[in-house]
């Protein structure tokens, strides 16, 4: 079928059955993908077999909760945040912490700590770290109270909530950072994550040929008002899948080098009886800008 007769049959759906004027917008985007749809069955040859299957393809990974997960494995969400580096460049901001993926692993309510916090349960595995630096505006100026909300993964991969054998806000903290606007935590060294066993993305990942593991990470939103919101995270570097990860979500510039304090009084302090792990790192948070789009955009996510 040529692309003509595609957009006479549009024309047609859409002024079949019509019983009032609808969304405009949701009417745009629903023509629109349809017709690439349409056009990608034709340029393709698509099966009808390959259809239904592709169709209850993505009911399972919806019933299974994994579309949260397919659009940062195929790249969806890392294009997200080229067009919005994109929007905020042609708004003339620039020198901002670089932003990445939020994926699908965020639980709203976690506990609130004023300046520094406890991450773990003290019954977590795994190697301890101390991460802690200052929130700035552009202008290089501490920004007091800022919100540093922090979120990561055991050393199995694994995040509470989600993975049902840890405690509830276990590696999930808001803290909110001191009048010279200095955050600080301690916590147990994250691994990466790995996509569910079997499940959707994993198989469609099979399909291209590509792995499903993170390199580890830790997440952050960092608000504060009058600045916009920044989604971000770190790597903890040296991860064989540093550069290799299926979320597409490294970025130069959020790469701290991590050091190993071996000190024994700083061990004392921290009541640890092993050298642990140091990660300083700043955010610079741009000011609000009214001509960019916003991204404390609404989501669906997780809450307890
Ligand atoms: C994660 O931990 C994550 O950060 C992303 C983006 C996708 C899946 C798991
Ligand atoms: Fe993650």
């Amino acid at each position: 079928m040529d692309t003509k007769t595609i957009d006479q049959l549009l024309d047609r759906f859409e002024t079949t059955g019509v019983v009032g004027e609808g969304n405009p917008r949701i009417k745009a985007i629903t023509r629109r993908l349809v017709r690439d749809l349409m056009i990608a069955i034709e340029d393709l040859d698509i099966t009808s077999e390959e259809f239904w299957s592709g169709l209850n393809y993505f009911a399972e990974a919806g019933r299974n909760g994994e579309l949260g997960l397919i659009a940062p494995g195929i790249g969806l969400e890392h294009f997200l945040d080229l067009r919005l580096d994109e929007a905020e460049t042609k708004a003339g901001l620039q020198g901002g912490t670089p932003r990445t993926i939020e994926g699908p692993l965020y639980v709203a309510g976690a506990p609130v700590a004023q300046g520094e916090a406890r991450l773990d349960d003290g019954q977590t595995a795994g190697e301890v770290v101390v991460m802690q630096g200052v929130v700035r505006g552009t202008d290089g100026k501490p920004v007091a109270g800022a919100q540093v909300e922090v979120w990561h993964a055991n050393d199995k991969g694994g995040y509470s909530y989600f993975d049902t054998t840890q405690s509830a806000f276990n590696l999930r903290r808001t803290i909110v950072a001191d009048a010279q606007g200095r955050y600080k935590f301690r916590s147990v060294m994250p691994v990466g994550y790995s996509c569910p066993p079997g499940g959707a993305t994993e198989r469609l990942l099979q399909q291209l040929g590509r792995h499903g593991h993170r390199p580890a990470h830790i997440h952050f939103f960092v608000s504060a008002p009058g600045h916009r919101k920044l989604t971000t995270q770190i790597n903890i570097e040296n991860d064989p899948h540093l550069w290799d990860d299926f979320a597409f979500g490294t970025r130069d510039g959020l790469v701290p080098p991590v050091h190993t304090n071996a000190d024994r009084a700083a061990m004392n302090d921290l009541g640890v009886d092993k050298p642990f792990y140091e990660i300083r790192f700043d955010f610079t948070l741009h000011a609000e800008k009214a001509s960019a789009p916003a991204t404390d955009f609404a989501r669906p996510r997780a809450a307890a």
